[in-house]
């Protein structure tokens, strides 16, 4: 199998708190590859194509309205495994319950904005690794 490549977004809250290089440390002693990586402003129109499968949804309007709070950091990371491996060290949605030993789960928790401020975004198949690389790195 090819090596694989994944989107990873440190979200605003991330590069805000200043957790940018703790997040990337962890990923480069994971083993995966820095491809690329670029800090972004996104407008409306890109997070809509990112987050076209969460439109309608409860929390799509304030997932919108954090993730343009201020800059995000995307990378391109490569590395046999790497869209579920990077998932793995994410840990789970929702920070207050993530595993202890994630960056979720050790940086994250509920700040009053529900389960948005989780610091990180991480593909979650090689198709919406593909769709999501073209957007943020064209
Ligand atoms: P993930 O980022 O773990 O892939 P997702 O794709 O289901 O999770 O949702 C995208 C983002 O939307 C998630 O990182 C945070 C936010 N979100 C998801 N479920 C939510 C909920 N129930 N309430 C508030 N925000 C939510
Ligand atoms: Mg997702």
């Amino acid at each position: 199998m090819a090596t694989e490549e994944t989107l990873v977004l440190v979200k605003p809250d991330g590069v805000a708190r200043g957790l940018t290089g703790t997040i990337l440390a962890r990923v480069e002693a994971k083993g995966y590859s820095l491809v690329d990586l670029r800090l972004v402003e996104p407008d409306r129109e890109r997070l809509e194509q990112h987050y076209a499968e969460h439109a309608g949804k409860p929390f799509y309007e304030p997932l919108l309205e954090f993730m343009m709070q201020g800059p995000s950091v995307a990378i391109r990371l490569a590395g046999e495994r790497v869209i579920e491996g990077f998932r793995s060290l994410a840990g789970t949605t929702d920070p207050t319950t993530a595993a202890p030993g994630t960056i979720r789960g050790d940086f994250g928790r509920d700040w009053g904005l529900k389960v948005q401020q989780n610091l990180v975004h991480g593909s979650d198949s090689p198709e919406s690794a593909a769709r999501e690389l073209q957007i943020w790195f064209g």
